[in-house]
């Protein structure tokens, strides 16, 4: 009998990467999706991998949808990667922050508890939970928090109450507290796409600059494909932990543009870069910079893709999908 595995957050970055590496250990792949009215399946498609899921329908705001979906299926594994993920939004939309990234997470705890209450259960947590904590220069699984956002604060909820059903109702509840990682299928409003894909615009000729807010603040940076693999880790462990996924480097999102300007061949980027007060965020995490001795230690994984790399393999995804869409 195949292994089953529910993911959520399937259409978003980290959900096609975890659902091919599951694919390819031969689960069988559940993905959970919300209604919309103009679904896009692409970065499943950029993987290959868009009919080799089972799609089933739930929101993270529904419980009882969620209850339907753990009910019918009874997954072993449940990577919970659903998300309003983006910082920048959750002031705007705190509640609704709210509402998925935290109160969504224990509705879908209690569908497993009630329903699969053997099932292994993954959170994406996140550094944005650190914010502006005091530390070393470096944040690992010992560091406070004190989160920025209405993004930050719904996310640590959600740590917490799967902390506390682990603790609670002996439930298999681990936390991935992963800091920021990127790839081709990274969303286009994050600032690494949003400068890859910038940059890609410019070299073809069909922009002119890129519009950015603070370009200061500093994140710890890795390839969203190596991260999936820590998540799997996590679940295939005989105890449920919590543990901090990082590349132990840190860059400022300058470092970012200057890299990823020269990465195109591009030497002089001051000028194609334009500050505009509108990205700017009403509170910042100034610093993320992760300690991965734990998770290395104990699960054996490291980073494989450099920054470097990263910042090439972005710059060259970008560059060749606006050529393809010329041709
Ligand atoms: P992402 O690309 O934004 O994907 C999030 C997914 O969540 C999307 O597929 C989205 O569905 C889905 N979603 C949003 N609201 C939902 C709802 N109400 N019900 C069901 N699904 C919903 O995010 P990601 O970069 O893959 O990140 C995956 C997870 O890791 C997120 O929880 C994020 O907060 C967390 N995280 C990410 C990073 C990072 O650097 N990428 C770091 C730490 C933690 P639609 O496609 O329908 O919009
Ligand atoms: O790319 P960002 O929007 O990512 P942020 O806020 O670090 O959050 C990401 O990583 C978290 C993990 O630490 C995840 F939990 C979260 O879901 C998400 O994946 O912004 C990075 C930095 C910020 O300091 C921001 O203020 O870039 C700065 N920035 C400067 N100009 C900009 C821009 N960010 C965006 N999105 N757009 C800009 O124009």
């Amino acid at each position: 009998m195949k292994k089953s595995a529910l993911v959520t957050g399937i259409l978003g970055q980290d959900g096609p990467y975890l659902a091919k590496l599951l694919l390819e250990k031969d689960y069988k792949v559940y993905g959970l999706i919300r209604r919309y009215s103009n679904p896009t399946f692409s970065n499943l498609e950029y993987l290959g991998i868009q009919d080799q899921i089972e799609y089933v329908d739930g929101d993270m705001t529904d419980e009882a949808s969620l209850i339907n979906v753990i009910k019918s299926i009874r997954p072993e594994e449940v990577y919970n990667l659903a998300a309003q993920s983006f910082v920048g939004a959750s002031w705007q939309q705190a509640k609704l922050t709210t509402e998925v990234n935290a109160l969504g997470v224990l509705s879908l705890l209690n569908a497993i508890k009630f329903f699969s209450p053997t099932a292994k259960f993954y959170q994406a947590s996140t550094s944005e939970m650190f914010g502006l904590s005091n530390d070393d220069g470096y944040q690992d699984e010992n560091t406070p928090f004190h989160p920025r956002s209405p993004y930050g604060v719904a996310k640590v909820y959600a740590y917490w109450m799967t902390v506390n059903f682990r603790e609670s109702y002996n439930m298999f509840a681990a936390n991935g507290i992963l800091f920021n990682h990127e790839s081709p299928l990274r969303g286009i409003e994050f600032v690494t796409r949003k400068i890859t894909d910038g940059i890609a615009k410019i070299k073809l000729g069909l922009a002119e600059d890129i519009h950015l807010g603070n370009l200061d603040p500093k994140r710890d940076w890795g390839f969203a494909g190596d991260y999936v693999e820590a998540m799997y880790l996590m679940l295939q462990q005989d105890d449920p932990d919590d543990y901090v996924v990082a590349t132990g480097e840190t860059h400022s999102v300058r470092d970012f543009v200057e890299a990823a300007f020269k990465a195109a061949g591009i030497e002089d980027y001051k000028q194609y870069v334009k500050i505009d007060p509108r990205y700017q965020r009403p509170a910042e995490v100034p610093h993320l910079r992760g300690r991965l001795d734990k998770v290395t230690k104990k699960l054996g994984w490291k980073p494989k893709v450099t920054f470097e790399e990263l910042v090439k393999i972005m710059v060259d995804a970008d560059i060749q999908r606006y050529k393809k869409k010329s041709m």
